[in-house]
């Protein structure tokens, strides 16, 4: 994007025609960032308080706000401290690297952010072994079959103009969703399917592929491992199986197979995040990724899998920070449930929450509030209050926003240098400054060995991926660079499993205590009689800005949580459009406002995520064994949720 500044101050914030992914576009999220400099509700200076109320705070040195932090640990020690890495660490491309290297320099505890985000999806796709995504480029212009399987086009704004594209050249775009999204609305087929039933359906396909003979036997021979037992095991997984579990019709699932087996080229864009927090319904990643491998569709254009969040192309790498540096041996597994249990036993000290709004992602939330309630010590790293913050912390130390400091972005083709344009507002530090005040009160005094920030950078972008680049360099040729990638994932044949074939059965998943071939565990009973989901807008990211409300344009959009509710669920509740409504079950309740529509499947309540009380719905339940979670920092919990709506009087 670029950005007009004059005095310091951002005049405008616009989409960049000249570059190559964006072409230009930008979505509304980009726009508000204008917002975010200046924003009065900015937190500026570093914030204490000695009793968590509300008056309690007060502004204070960076000098203060460290000692405090420093001392916590100190008194805790290194095996009680614990640093958790959200999404608001990321927004420059290095806070991830920066928090890794410090908490394995301190021999801290660290939970990644993908046990909220896309950790089992990507689980599954590991077991499996196709890792690798083919570029949004690659499908526009080569896929003859493109399948969004709980992938919508909020979430990936780039993916619209890309499906424009390829339906003009006849593509025919496949959408399974489990309400009628946008997506939806650019698509030849719409999939209305049950949530967590997505494994059925694959399930299913691979049936059909396999008894109509639609599969490639020379490819499966050549690169997969285990098709006889996957055969086995769909055998039963009839049309009329998956039709009652999916709620789809079963000329809709045999189409579907045939449609996609028959294509020349097929894309499958499975979904990021949304469609594996349902309980056991994360197998879908393993029995979609089946598909390609037992049909020729890998290793050539316009096949496999399309981009997803977190999805990696071929040749992608970067050098990384936390080189010399090792985890603690008894570093506590990233995995939700024992996260809960080890903070309701008390193990857990001091909490330092970098760019992370815990009570709104995490899993269950009730009992992570519980836990802080007791805990001594909770530092937050933000650039805005948070339910987090106002609860439960004692210290806030605020953060610089990325047009503060300079980053990167790294897409499918290009890495994009995101240099500072503005200064540092107010007292606001970058992380790495902020987590080597600490480090050096701790007697780590080479946390940055780098001369300058830039000299780190250098050493990230240090990768044949970026052609060894420079940030002078990249400052030279105009703030980008061509990854030296492949647009198809896979090009050699070569896959991310023990065999370096497709693993259709994985022994590496039996070795790990999970099934060898992908399961269909139906979700599980519930006397709550609707099924409560979620998913993404464009006009929000998460839970940042405090909820979004401290950005103008954002909480324009969306000034309060929106619950989707079909027609025939709303009526016999007594629920009209725009009431005010009250979700819940036997965890916790939250408030909406009931948007009555027929997009909403029946029996499904769908809302986007990052609003206060979300989680205090949700499952908090294990999904994996600790060796899995081991072996992958992978361990999201379940996150299903049922509820009950009840509308509340006005
Ligand atoms: N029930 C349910 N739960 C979910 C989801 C769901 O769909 N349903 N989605 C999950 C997913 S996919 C994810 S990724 C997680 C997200 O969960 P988190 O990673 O915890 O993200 P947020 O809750 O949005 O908190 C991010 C915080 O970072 C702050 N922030 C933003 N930018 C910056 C910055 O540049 N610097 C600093 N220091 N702070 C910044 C924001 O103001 C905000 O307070 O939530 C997960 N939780
Ligand atoms: N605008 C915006 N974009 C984002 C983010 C954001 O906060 N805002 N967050 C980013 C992050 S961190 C992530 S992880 C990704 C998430 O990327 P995705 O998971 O791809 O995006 P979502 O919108 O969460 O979910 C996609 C669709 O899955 C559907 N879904 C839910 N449950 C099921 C199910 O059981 N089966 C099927 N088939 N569909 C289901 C939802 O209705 C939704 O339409 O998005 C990234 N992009
Ligand atoms: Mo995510």
């Amino acid at each position: 994007m670029e950005v007009d500044v004059e005095d310091d101050r951002v005049l405008a914030i616009r989409g960049d025609r000249s570059n190559p992914d964006s072409q230009g576009f930008l979505c509304i999220r980009g726009r508000s960032t204008i917002e975010v400099p200046d924003n009065p509700a900015r937190v500026l200076r570093p914030r204490v308080r000695d009793r968590r109320t509300p008056d309690a705070w007060y502004d204070t040195t960076w000098d203060d706000a460290l000692d405090r932090v420093a001392s916590a640990i100190r008194t805790a020690g290194p095996g009680r401290t614990v640093v958790s890495r959200g999404h608001g660490n990321s927004s420059n491309g290095l806070g991830g690297q920066y928090s890794l290297r410090f908490a394995n320099m301190l021999g801290l505890h660290h939970w990644d952010p993908s046990i909220v985000c896309w950790g089992l999806g990507g689980f599954g796709l590991w077991l499996t072994g196709i890792t690798e995504t083919h570029t949004i480029e690659d499908v526009r212009d080569h896929s003859d079959v493109i399948v969004l399987w709980g992938a919508n086009i909020a979430s990936q704004p780039l993916t619209a103009p890309a499906l424009v594209a390829a339906r003009r050249r006849g593509a025919r775009v496949v959408a399974i969703d489990v309400r009628r999204t946008e997506a939806f609305a650019q698509a030849d087929d719409q999939l209305l399917i049950r949530p967590g039933t997505d494994t059925a359906l694959a399930l299913a396909m691979l049936h059909v592929i396999i008894t109509e003979g639609l599969y490639d036997e020379e490819f499966v021979r050549a690169h997969t491992l285990g098709f006889d037992e996957l055969a086995a095991h769909v055998e039963p997984c009839s049309l009329a199986w998956a039709a009652e579990r999916t709620g789809l019709s079963a000329e809709t699932v045999i189409e579907i197979a045939r449609t996609y087996a028959g294509a020349g080229a097929a894309s499958v864009l499975i979904g990021g995040s949304s469609m594996h927090k349902s309980g056991n319904g994360w197998h879908a990643a393993r029995a979609i990724s089946c598909l390609p491998a037992i049909t020729d569709q890998l290793g050539r254009p316009g096949a496999g899998l399309g981009p997803r969040h977190a999805g990696r192309v071929h040749g992608m790498g970067l050098g990384q920070l936390t080189d010399g540096t090792q985890a603690p041996p008894d570093r506590m597994i990233s995995e939700m449930s024992s996260i809960h249990a080890s903070l309701e036993r008390g193990d857990v000290d001091v909490l330092l929450l970098l760019g992370t709004n815990v009570l709104s992602s995490f899993a269950d939330s009730t009992r992570i509030a519980a836990a802080l309630e007791r805990m001594p010590m909770v530092v937050a790293f933000d650039m805005f209050e948070n339910e987090t913050i106002r609860s439960y912390a004692d210290v806030v130390l605020p953060g610089t926003s990325w047009l503060e400091e300079t980053g990167f972005k790294a897409t499918g083709t290009h890495l994009y240098l995101m240099d500072q344009v503005i200064g540092r507002r107010g007292d606001t530090r970058p992380v790495r400054e902020v987590l080597d005040g600490i480090a050096n009160r701790l007697g780590v005094e080479d946390y940055l060995p780098w001369s300058s920030p830039d000299e780190a950078l250098d050493h990230v972008l240090d990768h044949p991926a970026t052609g060894h680049v420079t940030v002078d360099q990249l400052r030279a040729d105009g703030g980008k660079v061509a990854l030296r990638t492949s647009p198809v994932a896979h090009p050699d044949l070569t896959f991310d499993t023990p065999s370096g074939k497709v693993e259709l059965r994985s022994a590496r998943a039996a070795e790990l205590g999970v099934d060898d071939l992908p399961p269909y565990d139906a979700p599980a009973d519930d006397p709550h009689p609707l099924r409560f989901v979620q998913g993404r807008t464009i006009g929000h990211f998460h839970a940042f800005y405090d909820h979004g409300q401290a950005l103008p344009t954002l909480s324009r959009r969306e000034a309060h949580p929106s619950l989707w509710i079909s027609e025939s669920d709303a009526a016999p509740r007594g629920v009209a459009d725009g009431d005010r409504v009250r979700l819940h079950n036997d965890r916790g309740s939250m408030e909406a406002v009931a948007h009555v529509t027929e997009r909403a499947a029946v029996g499904v309540v769908w809302m986007r995520d990052g609003w206060a009380g979300i989680n205090d719905l949700t499952s908090g339940a294990r999904v994996v064994p600790d060796a899995a979670a081991a072996a992958f920092p992978a361990g999201q919990a379940s996150y299903e949720a049922w509820v009950e709506v009840t509308r509340l009087d006005a």
